[in-house]
């Protein structure tokens, strides 16, 4: 008998997905940890292992066989995996649909979306045969409306609002738990990575207001994995107060 649950997290390496692991590695789970940066992954690994149990997984989400591989080379202490967080992803550009770049593009649907579901497909089997398990994506308020210039990455956000229903869905018969956790603005790497490096205008968009912090969200997934079996949270949205939808943000001069 396994003494703790065991979470994965994709995107371990950096904000919301970093500070969820953080987190729950202080409050009785054991962790598997992902992403492309293997030094930020040792660097976790090393603190958290202060905690908890954890293992590090170096994948990009992008590629099919190498999230396959990653699943399977789980030691047999790592390889039952009772919650599975959803998180990695980015918004790549923020440019009106005829000035986008198809780079942007495929990066987002790629990873936001692709990656999403080959993670998930590589999982679900397991959760599957024991009949338990729990989903947490990570979609955003850019996947309940569209704002100019988002295009792409809200379509993308769409689609895990479409894929945790449909999870949610299709997974009901086999007591499997699914649900989203929507942010609005948060203060991580995401602008950073959205503007290509530039970080005056990363800055800016959280300038003037208080934005989420990651620890925030990571908070609220706490909450979330918590609850007792029959509470399902399917859907939930969060913002900083200062935010009241994507373009309505209230900002001190
Ligand atoms: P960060 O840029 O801080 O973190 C993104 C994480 O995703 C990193 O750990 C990164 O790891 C990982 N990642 C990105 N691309 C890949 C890839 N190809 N393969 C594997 N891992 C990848 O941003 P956030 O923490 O803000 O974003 C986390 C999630 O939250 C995203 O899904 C984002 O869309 C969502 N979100 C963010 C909001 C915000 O305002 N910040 C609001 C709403 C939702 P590495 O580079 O090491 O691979
Ligand atoms: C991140 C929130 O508004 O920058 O998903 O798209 S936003």
């Amino acid at each position: 008998m396994r003494d703790k649950k065991t979470v994965l997290v994709t995107g371990a390496t950096s904000g919301i997905g970093k500070a969820t692991a953080e987190l729950l590695a202080t409050k009785g789970f054991n962790l598997i940890v992902c992403g492309r940066r293997e030094e930020r992954l040792q660097q976790l690994k090393a603190e958290l292992g202060k905690h908890t149990q954890v293992h590090s997984l170096q994948f990009d989400v992008r590629d099919r066989d190498a999230v396959q591989k990653a699943v399977e080379s789980l030691p047999s202490s790592f390889a039952t995996i009772d919650v599975l967080i959803n998180n990695a992803g980015n918004a790549h550009g923020l440019d009106t649909i005829d000035q986008g770049s198809l780079d942007d593009w495929d990066a987002m649907l790629d990873i936001n979306v692709k990656g999403l579901l080959y993670i998930s497909k590589a999982i679900l089997p397991q959760m599957v045969e024991r009949q338990s398990g729990h989903i947490i994506n990570i979609g955003s308020t850019a996947g309940k409306e569209v704002y100019p210039k988002g295009n792409v990455y809200c379509a993308s956000k769409h689609a895990v609002d479409a894929i945790n229903q449909g999870m949610r869905m299709d997974l009901n018969a086999h007591g499997i738990r699914v649900g989203a956790v929507n942010p609005g603005l948060v203060e991580t790497e995401f602008s950073d990575v959205r503007f290509k490096g530039d970080s005056n205008k990363a800055e800016k968009v959280y300038q003037g207001f208080q934005p989420l912090k990651a620890e925030d969200i990571a908070d609220i997934i706490h909450f979330v994995i918590t609850r007792p079996y029959h509470v399902n949270i399917a859907d939930l949205v969060v913002m900083p107060t200062a935010q009241a939808s994507s373009t309505i943000v209230k900002k001190e001069l």
